[in-house]
């Protein structure tokens, strides 16, 4: 296979050089301090190291709000400068090794050759993502009245259609999953029925369902509120899992931090819904108010942490399997899009390896034993841990960067980019 990396190992490495004696002091010194806790720190670092989080091809671009869209110079403009910039991510980080892609947005002739272009950049594919929520060039029916749960026939058939043909993409680049997010709702009290709404959702979604490979799964996202105001047709993780056990035990829900009334508890939700094996995805991202999509970690990581922690637990107590797709979904508003994907990346992969730190043993006994603060403690100390040397080691490992944003910006690649390529167009609205 030929390789095509975008950056080169040799310019990394030499980035890396100067900073070598100090890591290794640090690991050194860590290390110390967890094997007096009785903690071998190269176990977690291995840990880490098989811990992978997937990343969006339309991460890659500069997100908007329904104001206004800011681009910058440089930004890719179609699914191959997508995932250069995806490989970008990766080879620095070393924690983001598959894309996600969305249709029709990535749509291109030839699935066999982006598979191979994709491998070429040390990339696969994860979950593809449907797109019913907006219509496009040349489409026969709006989705202005829903997509799945329209009350026209003709629409939800066109829903379908479109479902069915991403999985067959999905064959095609070495997908397994299906995410289904539908904008479908109402905004305003008596708009539709809200039992007949759901009962086409779940009969569309059951012939999506239908058209599931034996290995696929498909990821049912709830959202609680936007682009619908008064009502959500699959609003919440009880329309969602209710919805995934009528459907069939290929049907999982997926937990978008984001999608939930503000101060919900989000751990508790990731609990619940692995107690009846429903837990099929996660999208990382942080907010403030709603749904703000704001860069993982970079709000609340302790809620990051908490996620984390039951995510572990779920992976040592596996009902009916636990294979999580995980993908961060932000939008960046504000900064360059490879820059907070490899800052939320390393928020990801530091509240999981906290997560992994945690005495689990004295957690139980502390929590059996009706013992709060010292259960709490057990937490509190595993998050206090500053595994900053942990993933840096992770990735010197794996040919990445020990600073990833040192090392991006001295690359030059956006700069490179920005003559490269041509100019993304004022828009507005999330893209
Ligand atoms: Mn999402």
């Amino acid at each position: 296979m030929t390789t095509n990396l975008p950056l080169s190992a040799d310019q990394i490495a030499t980035l890396n050089a100067p900073q070598m004696d100090a890591l290794a002091d640090d690991y050194g010194s860590l290390g110390r301090k967890l094997s007096r806790a009785g903690i071998d720190i190269d176990a977690i670092k291995d840990k880490v190291a098989a811990f992978s989080v997937a990343v969006p091809s339309w991460g890659t671009g500069r997100g908007g709000t329904r104001f206004a869209k800011f681009p910058i110079a440089g930004e890719p403009t179609n699914i191959h400068e997508k995932l250069e910039d995806c490989a970008v991510v990766n080879q620095l980080s070393t924690l983001t090794p598959r894309v996600s892609p969305h249709f029709p947005w990535d749509k291109v002739s030839d699935y066999a050759a982006l598979k191979q272009e994709a491998e070429s950049l040390g990339l696969g594919f994860d979950a593809v993502n449907s797109n019913t929520f907006q219509d496009q060039p040349g489409q026969a029916h709006s989705y202005n009245t829903g997509s799945l749960a329209s009350t026209l026939e003709a629409t939800r058939q066109q829903a379908i259609e479109h479902n069915i043909e991403c999985i067959e993409i999905g064959q095609q680049i070495g997908s397994t999953d299906l995410t289904v997010w539908v904008g479908d709702g109402t905004n305003f009290p008596g708009q539709q029925d809200l039992g007949r709404s759901l009962d086409r959702y779940l009969e569309a979604a059951a012939q999506v369902y239908a058209a599931l490979p034996e290995d696929w799964r498909i990821l049912l996202e709830h959202k609680m509120f936007e682009p619908a105001f008064y009502s959500t047709v699959i609003s919440d993780w009880g329309s969602s899992i209710l919805a995934a056990q009528e459907l069939g035990p290929k049907a999982k829900c997926l937990v978008d931090l984001g999608h939930h009334a503000p101060n919900v508890n989000i751990e508790q939700i990731v609990a619940r819904l692995h107690r009846f094996g429903k837990l099929g995805g996660f999208h990382f991202n942080d907010s403030k108010y709603g749904d703000d999509d704001l860069d993982s970690g970079s709000i609340n990581p302790h809620q990051l942490f908490l996620v984390f922690n039951e995510l572990i637990e779920a992976e040592l107590n596996p009902r009916d399997g636990f294979n999580p797709a995980y993908m961060i979904d932000q939008s960046h508003n504000v900064t360059d899009p490879i820059e907070s994907m490899m800052s939320s990346a390393e928020a990801i992969a530091s509240c999981y390896a906290k997560a992994v730190l945690v005495d689990r043993e004295a957690l139980n006994a502390a929590q059996q034993g009706n013992d709060t603060m010292m259960a709490f403690q057990a937490l509190r100390r595993a998050y206090n841990v500053d595994v900053a040397p942990i993933l840096a080691m992770v990735r010197v490992e794996a040919g990445g960067a020990i600073d990833v944003l040192t090392a991006y910006r001295a690359s030059g690649y956006r700069v490179r980019k920005a003559q490269e390529r041509k100019a993304v167009g004022l828009g507005a609205g999330i893209v």
